[in-house]
């Protein structure tokens, strides 16, 4: 069984260049619902700790100097197959290679300022939901609190 969430953040520029209804639409008309939503910013040491695992690469200085530059809505969605559906949604990393029509093609300025986050994993996608919200700010469809997909079935 695949989890039923995943876990979005509309980065800087594109909540700058007023991009979050749109966005916003086309998530949900694509069929997620939104469980959790803020609107915030990230300090230095939350985004380095949520891209950690980029820490190494030559990109890393510059993508968390751009992910504390302003603003960011940060969300759960809820679909079945939400993180591949939502990878495919928002496209490739690099615009320059994302399908027409995705997300990130329509509304990345580079590959660094690429407008929106998606995560790459069931696993990731709950370490990144808990690390934002509590259980008591999730909702699911019914306006119920949101109940996930057992963790032991998730990969
Ligand atoms: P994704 O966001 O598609 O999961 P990723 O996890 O490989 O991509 O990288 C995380 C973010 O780091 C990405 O959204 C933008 C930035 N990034 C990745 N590759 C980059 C590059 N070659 N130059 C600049 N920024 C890059
Ligand atoms: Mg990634």
């Amino acid at each position: 069984m695949t989890g039923n969430i995943t876990f979005t953040m509309i980065k800087p520029g594109a909540v700058t260049n007023e991009h979050i209804g749109d966005i916003l639409k086309m998530i949900s008309e694509a069929g997620f619902w939104i469980a959790a939503m803020k609107y915030t910013k990230l300090s230095q040491s939350q985004a380095a700790y949520f891209y950690n695992v980029h820490k190494d690469r030559p990109f890393f200085e510059g993508l968390v100097e751009f992910m504390t530059s302003g603003p960011i809505v940060v969300a759960i969605l809820e679909k079945d197959n939400a993180v591949a559906d939502y990878r495919r949604l928002i496209g490739n990393t690099d615009p320059a290679k994302a399908e027409p029509g995705t997300i990130r093609k329509l509304f990345a300025e580079s590959v660094q300022r690429n407008a929106v986050h998606g995560s790459d994993s069931d696993s990731n996608a709950r370490k990144e939901a808990d690390f934002f919200f509590s259980k008591s700010e999730r909702f699911d469809r019914q306006g119920n609190f949101l109940e996930l997909v057992p963790a032991t079935e998730v990969q």
